[in-house]
C-alpha cells in the first residue's frame, strides 16, 4: 500500500509528466557546476536590519532592492535579486505593538511589490501584485505588529513574476515577538536560529537557473543562502525557527541521532498545546518553530537535519549540527512528552490559549486545479483576475473556506494562503487536523484530492488581499484569488 509520502512523490511526478513533455523533464542536469561536498561550509545568517532612526511608537528602515553577485558555490559568482545586498534578505526584528515602517527602493529594472507573509496588514502595505514599485522609486510599507509573537517572512510578490523573483533571492526573516514569548525561558539570542531553507539549480557558470516548473531539476539546497551547510552546536537547547522558502519543495523535517523536535510554534506564532515531533511537514511558505535538545547526543555527534520526502537523494541532507563538548557530563534523557520537555526549560505553565470559538456566517468552496492545455492553474475553473473580487466578505466575519484540491487525477499538490488572516483547519477528509498543525496557520497544505476546511475570522482591515496557492510556479501562473473585507 502506498503511504502519505508515496502518493506524494508519484504524485508530483505524475503530474508534472501530465503537464510537461518528457523531454523538458530531462533538462539535464549536464551543466551543473561542481558543488561542494556536503556539510564543508559554515551555516552564515543573514544580517539584522538595523532602524535608520526610531521614536517612542515606531522603526524606520530604509531597503534597496537590486542586483547583487554573491559567491554561493566556491569559486563562483552568482547573480541575484537580493533587499540591502543580502542573500537571503536581511533579518527584520519587530515588537509586538511597535509599528515598522520601511522605505523600498527598486534599483531594478523591472516592478517589485513587498509582501509580509503572514502579517495583519492595511491593504496599501499588503505588497498586492497589481501594486508595484516601479523600477527607480521608493514606497513605504507600515506593518502596524498588532499580531502576536510569529515566524513570519517577507518577499516579493510582482504580478506574474513573484515566482522566479522570489527564487532568484528576494526572500528574508520578519521576526515578531511580543512580551507573552519574552516572559518565556526559551533559548534566545545566538541560541535563536532562523533557518531559510529552498532548493535551487546552478549553471556551470554559477548562474541560477530558472525554468518555470522544474522543481525535479533544483538538486541544490540552501539553507540562508549556503548549500548544505554546518553549525558548530553547544551541548545545550537551541530553538530553530524553519522556513521553507522554496518554489515548489515540500520538506518532512527529520533529525538523525535520534533527536526529536519540541515543536513550539507554527506559521502564525506560538502553538497552543507545544508537541513533540520526529518529522514535520512544511511546504512552500510554512514555518515551525522548534525546540531541540542537544544536550540528549554523545558530545562529537553530528545530527543531520534531513529532508525525509525528497524526490532527489542529492536533496535529502539539508544541514548538519556538529555538537561540541561541555554541557552536562552524562546524556541527558530525552523527554518522552512535550510536558516534560517543557518542565526541563523551567516551563510549568503554556501560556497560550486555544483558538476563540466563534460561528461562522458564511461558507465558500473553492477548488484548486490544473489545466493541463494551457499549462495554467486555476481556482473554480477561472485564472487570477486583478478585475474580479471572488469573495466579499462581511467586517468581522467569521467564515469556512473548503480548500478542494481537484488534481487528484494529474496528482499536483497545492498549498492555499490567504493573506491578512491566520486560520485554523478544522479538518481534512472529514479527519480533525493535528493541532500542531491546526493553529495558527496562514497556509496549508493540500494533497492530490484533499478536502481541506478552514475557518477565519476578518476583524482586522478592510479592502482587497489575494488569496493563492503557494506553489510559487503556480500563483503566478493564475492559481491566484481576491477577496475584498467590506463594512
Ligand atoms: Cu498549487
Amino acid at each position: 500500500m502506498l503511504n502519505r509520502r508515496d502518493v506524494l512523490k508519484l504524485g508530483s511526478a505524475a503530474g508534472a509528466a501530465m503537464l510537461f513533455p518528457a523531454g523538458r523533464l530531462a533538462s539535464a542536469l549536464s551543466d551543473d557546476p561542481p558543488m561542494p561536498a556536503p556539510f564543508s561550509m559554515p551555516l552564515s545568517l543573514p544580517p539584522d536590519l538595523m532602524p535608520v532612526h526610531r521614536t517612542s511608537t515606531t522603526d524606520f528602515y530604509e531597503v534597496e532592492i537590486s542586483e547583487t553577485e554573491h559567491e554561493i558555490l566556491p569559486g563562483t559568482r552568482t547573480r541575484l535579486l537580493t533587499y540591502n545586498g543580502s542573500f537571503p534578505g536581511p533579518t527584520i526584528r519587530a515588537t509586538r505593538g511597535r509599528e515598522t515602517v520601511i522605505r523600498h527602493t527598486n534599483r531594478m529594472g523591472k516592478p517589485a511589490t513587498v509582501h509580509l507573509h503572514g502579517a495583519n496588514v492595511p491593504a496599501s502595505s499588503d505588497g498586492h501584485p497589481l501594486d508595484p514599485i516601479a523600477p527607480g522609486t521608493s514606497r513605504v510599507y507600515r506593518y502596524p505588529n498588532h499580531q502576536a509573537a510569529a515566524t513570519l517572512w517577507y518577499h516579493d510578490h510582482t504580478h506574474h513574476a513573484e515566482s522566479e523573483q522570489v527564487y532568484r533571492g528576494l526572500a528574508g526573516a520578519y521576526l515578531l515577538s511580543d512580551p507573552v514569548g519574552r516572559r518565556l525561558p526559551l533559548p534566545s539570542g545566538r541560541y535563536d536560529i532562523p533557518l531559510l531553507i529552498r532548493d535551487a539549480k546552478f549553471g556551470g557558470d554559477g548562474r541560477l537557473v530558472y525554468r518555470y516548473d522544474d522543481y525535479l531539476n533544483r538538486p541544490t539546497i540552501l539553507v540562508n543562502g549556503r548549500p548544505q551547510p554546518y553549525l558548530d552546536v553547544e551541548r545545550r537547547v537551541y530553538r530553530l525557527r524553519l522556513v521553507n522558502c522554496s518554489n515548489l519543495e515540500p520538506f518532512r523535517f527529520t533529525l538523525t541521532e535520534g533527536a526529536s523536535f519540541l515543536q513550539i510554534a507554527s506559521d502564525g506564532g506560538f502553538l497552543p498545546v507545544p508537541a513533540m515531533r520526529r518529522e514535520i511537514d512544511l511546504w512552500p511558505s510554512e514555518r515551525a518553530e522548534v525546540v531541540v535538545d542537544f544536550r540528549s547526543v554523545r558530545p562529537g555527534s553530528q545530527v543531520v537535519l534531513e529532508n525525509s520526502i525528497a524526490a532527489d537523494d542529492l536533496k535529502r541532507p539539508i544541514m548538519q549540527f556538529r555538537v561540541g563538548g561541555g554541557g552536562p557530563s552524562g546524556i541527558v534523557a530525552r523527554a518522552s512528552s512535550a510536558e516534560g520537555f517543557l518542565r526541563g526549560l523551567g516551563i510549568r505553565d503554556w501560556p497560550i490559549e486555544a483558538p476563540p470559538r466563534r460561528t461562522p456566517s458564511k461558507h465558500r468552496r473553492f477548488v484548486l486545479s490544473a489545466d493541463p492545455n494551457t499549462h495554467e492553474f486555476h481556482i473554480n475553473g477561472r485564472g487570477f483576475d486583478p478585475e474580479r473580487v471572488d469573495a466579499t466578505i462581511e467586517h468581522g466575519a467569521t467564515e469556512i473556506w473548503e480548500i478542494v484540491n481537484g488534481d487528484g487525477a494529474l496528482g499536483i499538490p497545492h498549498a492555499m494562503h490567504l493573506h491578512l488572516v491566520q486560520f485554523q483547519i478544522l479538518d481534512r477528509n472529514g479527519h480533525p487536523e493535528p493541532s500542531y498543525d491546526a493553529y495558527p496557520k496562514d497556509t496549508v497544505r493540500t494533497n492530490p484530492g484533499d478536502v481541506v476546511r478552514i475557518q477565519a475570522t476578518f476583524d482586522g482591515y478592510t479592502g482587497r488581499y489575494p488569496f493563492h496557492c503557494h506553489f510559487m510556479d503556480h500563483s503566478s501562473h493564475s492559481m491566484m484569488g481576491q477577496f475584498e473585507v467590506v463594512r
